[in-house]
């Protein structure tokens, strides 16, 4: 089936925030005396903030209790949402506006399919508030990628059939996520390596347009 709408990931798809929330556990880590690399942070990739927290958790020596964690998830997100204050259109990916731009040119429907509760201050922040045709976000959803909800809520959102729709991703939670809602999927980044997906790249930018849609 053509593809009608795609939908990208937010966080390390459209731009670098994706650091930003391994600097931010790396320095709750740090301050809680747990070890964490960026070897661990790629399970964080694409997972809500609690299931994060759970990764981080499991190198810790004690543990912590349902209030704690609740916190300790409070004081990473305030260092993620300073660390946002800086956030500029410079950390949108080379390439991506202008591949977007091309989508439009064709026809194709855009939205956000993220994990995260921050997406629209992202947005607004890298000068994208208004540019999506729908946006799907951790405020939306209720089950953390590799469950589809997130995808399937966006392509609701379109007014699109999942199999309508190809889902960019760079994590492996979220590859599967749009294999599990019946979706395509381009595996960039870190989840390049995902041989389930059937387009993989360095970045977004790195395959034309034309053999996207041809997925
Ligand atoms: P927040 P994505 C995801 O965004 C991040 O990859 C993941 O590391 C983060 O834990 C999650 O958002 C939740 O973010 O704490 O801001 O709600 O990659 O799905 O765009
Ligand atoms: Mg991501």
């Amino acid at each position: 089936m053509a593809v009608k709408g795609v939908i990208l990931d937010l966080d390390g798809v459209i731009c670098t925030t994706d650091e930003y929330h391994y600097h931010a556990w790396k320095k709750i880590a740090d301050e809680e005396g747990i070890y964490f690399d960026k070897e661990i942070n790629e399970r964080c990739r694409g997972v809500s903030r609690m299931a994060s927290l759970e990764v981080i958790l499991e190198r810790a020596e004690r543990s912590y209790s349902d209030d704690e964690k609740a916190k300790l998830a409070e004081r990473k997100n305030n260092y993620y949402k300073e660390s946002l204050k800086e956030l500029t259109p410079d950390a949108i990916f080379p390439g991506v506006k202008e591949h977007m731009e091309e989508m439009r040119r064709r026809n194709i429907k855009l939205a956000v399919g993220s994990a995260s509760k921050n997406t629209p201050t992202i947005l607004e922040q890298i000068g994208l508030g208004d540019y999506f045709d729908a946006v799907a976000d951790g405020n939306a959803v209720t089950k953390s990628k590799p469950d589809p909800e997130v995808f399937l809520v966006a392509a609701q959102r379109l007014g699109l059939k999942p199999e309508e729709c190809l889902v960019v991703e760079d994590a492996v939670a979220g590859v599967e996520a749009a294999l599990n809602g019946n979706m395509k999927a381009m595996a960039v980044g870190s989840a390049a390596n995902d041989q389930r997906a059937p387009l993989r790249a360095k970045d977004l930018a790195s395959i034309s347009v034309d053999k996207i849609l041809a997925a």
